[in-house]
């Protein structure tokens, strides 16, 4: 049918906003880092008053005050977010999920910045310091602490981005489940949408989100079960689809784990068809992964066994029926006894 001349071409429905939203930074809207802390800082060393014999010797005293209590809010408080961004001590696995969301070294790059920061302050106290001691009026006292906020607040600003950074890190890391590194891991992967997720519910105290498409999951998920250890950590992983050079954030996050050394990993294998991908191009990750990591025991598991299963002889699994999850964690049992660290025997506190 001609279109009638005049007509739009596109209508825009009356809901839908005009321009599409962006995703927007967290921080957007919001007033830089450095606004903060230089505001905690001058209003704080402002309300310092101090006594002295006279006027003058009060007003170089107060002087002193301020440069000295401004620059130790300014320290304590990027000192405190350094040390937020850095403890606990990041592990080899945090390093690699670090780097999966960041660029490569952010961190180490904001602390040296930090650092470097921290000691342009310290100089500039001990130089307006010593300066102060050679001035004579109220108005050279005034021009002094106005340089020195002056000069704080340019070495601050001038690292808000990686105050930013840090502040990035720091929600990323709280955000994140811990995997102790001491603390005997099983790791469930495979690709995405065959039921990993459903099965380390069944594992583990862990509560996943379960859905029936791929990529639910988009980060690691901790639970923990019992198996005879102490403690043993069973992590959900988001799906992998094997292509190493393209693979998305929530696959890079997957990948980081497989290769950090886990005790175990479970790779789970989805024959019903159901999670929208060939068995044989899981199979072929199986396959690549037994020689990428020779050393790290690996289960493969079939799953969704109340739908039917190919002809293979591998342990299969149902979350729905509970088929096979008693056989799987015996297996894990054993595997687990196999790579358990021995115990050192204890000093035997005998003096010789
Ligand atoms: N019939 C049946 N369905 C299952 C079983 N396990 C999981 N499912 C279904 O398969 C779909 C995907 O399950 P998830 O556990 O979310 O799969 P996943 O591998 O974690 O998925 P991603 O996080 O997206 O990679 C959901 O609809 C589940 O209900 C099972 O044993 N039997
Ligand atoms: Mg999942």
């Amino acid at each position: 049918m001609p279109r009638r001349a005049g007509y739009p071409r596109r209508v825009r429905h009356p809901l839908r906003p005009r321009v599409r939203p962006r995703v927007r930074p967290i921080t957007e809207g919001r007033p830089p880092p450095s606004v903060e802390i230089l505001d905690a800082a001058f209003r704080k060393a402002h309300r310092a008053s101090a006594h002295g014999t006279t006027r003058l010797d009060r007003s170089r005293r107060n002087a002193k005050l301020r440069i000295v209590r401004s620059s130790a809010i300014v320290l304590r408080l990027i000192r405190g977010l350094g040390k937020s961004a850095t403890t606990p001590p990041l592990s080899e696995l945090d390093h690699r999920l670090l780097n999966t969301h960041f660029p490569e070294g952010s961190l180490e790059r904001s602390m040296r910045r930090l650092r470097t920061a921290e000691g342009r302050i310290r100089r500039l106290l001990e130089d307006e310091e010593r300066r102060l001691s050679t001035l004579a009026t109220e108005d050279d006292f005034g021009d002094l602490v106005r340089r020195t906020y002056g000069r704080l607040a340019s070495y601050i600003q001038e690292i808000d981005p990686d105050l930013e950074r840090l502040h990035e890190i720091v929600r990323f890391r709280r955000d994140r489940p811990e995997v102790l590194p001491g603390v005997p891991s099983v790791v469930v992967a495979g690709f995405p949408n065959v039921g990993k997720s459903s099965l380390v519910a069944r594992l583990s105290s862990a509560k996943p989100e379960v859905a029936p498409y791929a990529f639910t999951t988009r980060a690691i998920v901790v639970g923990h079960t019992d198996l005879g250890f102490d403690r043993l950590q069973v992590v959900d992983t988001p799906g992998v689809l094997g292509r190493a050079a393209r693979a998305n954030e929530a696959e890079q996050e997957a990948l980081a784990v497989v290769g950090t050394n886990p005790t175990v990993i479970v790779f789970v294998l989805d024959p019903s068809g159901t999670s929208g991908y060939p068995l044989v191009d899981q199979e072929r990750l199986l396959e690549r992964w037994k020689t990428e990591f020779p050393r790290i025991p690996i289960v493969a598991v079939e799953t969704k066994a109340d739908l039917g299963r190919s002809n293979s002889d591998r342990l299969a699994v149902s979350a729905v029926s509970g088929v096979g999850i008693d056989a799987l964690r015996k297996e894990l049992q054993r595997l687990l006894a196999q790579r358990a660290v021995p115990v050192p025997a204890e000093p035997s506190g005998d003096i010789e």
